[in-house]
């Protein structure tokens, strides 16, 4: 807990008055939303758009004033969000927590994305992970059985005895792949199958990642 909080906490440091921020989602970024919710009541002036239901409603209790994206002129200034694997180049998966649609969504919206994580998310090579991928209900077992073909055992992802539903009312197939050699091309060929709404391959996208470590250290990177 300790190491996510420090790294979120100092990504928090990068928010200036009058931003547009995008809140993440997870135990990580649930330490980002407190630190700025803390920053507001000391007066930091920023607006916010939440990537799940979940830290809109954290965000709404901190006090941070929330933005639709038919209220945003532009773009959101930063983002900052957590993820479940970064490798080397800073290409990350994410979508652990099933947010990882309205985090793509949110993370293209904006000018930087700041990811923080504690260090055991660190890896050479992405895939130890299984790699989250959001489906529509309809169809969903053909949908499988074709991103079955990519080289995974996708398994639809349940939430006692139903099916997990994300925010946008879908399902999330995890996807053990094992390492991912080129994660653009598998990222582009998940989202050519029809069902397939989105994956957690976040590829180019951070600006910066910035670590909690177990000594007490922050590195970014
Ligand atoms: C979100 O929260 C996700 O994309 C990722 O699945 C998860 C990270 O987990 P945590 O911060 O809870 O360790 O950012």
């Amino acid at each position: 807990m300790e190491t996510k909080r420090i790294a979120a906490e100092r990504a928090v440091e990068y928010v200036g008055d009058g931003m547009v921020v995008g809140l993440g989602t997870g135990s990580t970024a649930y330490w980002a939303i407190q630190k700025l919710g803390a920053r507001v009541k000391e007066g930091l002036r920023v607006k916010a758009i939440a990537t799940s239901i979940e830290s809109e409603a954290l965000a709404r209790e901190l006090g941070i004033p929330i933005l639709s994206f038919a209220d945003l002129a532009g773009e959101i200034d930063l983002t900052i969000d957590g993820a479940d694997e970064v490798d080397a180049d800073n290409h990350l998966i994410k979508g652990g927590g099933g947010a990882l649609l309205r985090e793509k969504i949110v993370a293209k919206a904006s000018r930087e994305l700041i990811v923080i994580v504690d260090q055991s998310k660190l890896v050479d090579r992405l895939g130890d992970f299984p790699l989250p991928v959001e489906i529509v209900p309809f169809g969903c077992e053909m949908t499988l059985r074709h991103v079955s073909e990519l080289g995974c055992k996708p398994v639809l992802r349940t939430r006692g005895d139903e099916p997990f539903r994300t925010d946008n009312g879908n399902y999330i197939a995890d996807c053990a792949f094992g390492a991912i050699h080129d994660p653009g091309l598998l990222e582009t060929r998940l989202n050519g199958i029809p069902g397939v709404v989105e994956n957690g391959l976040f590829v180019g996208m951070s600006s910066k990642v910035i670590v909690g470590c177990g000594n007490g250290d922050v590195v970014e990177r």
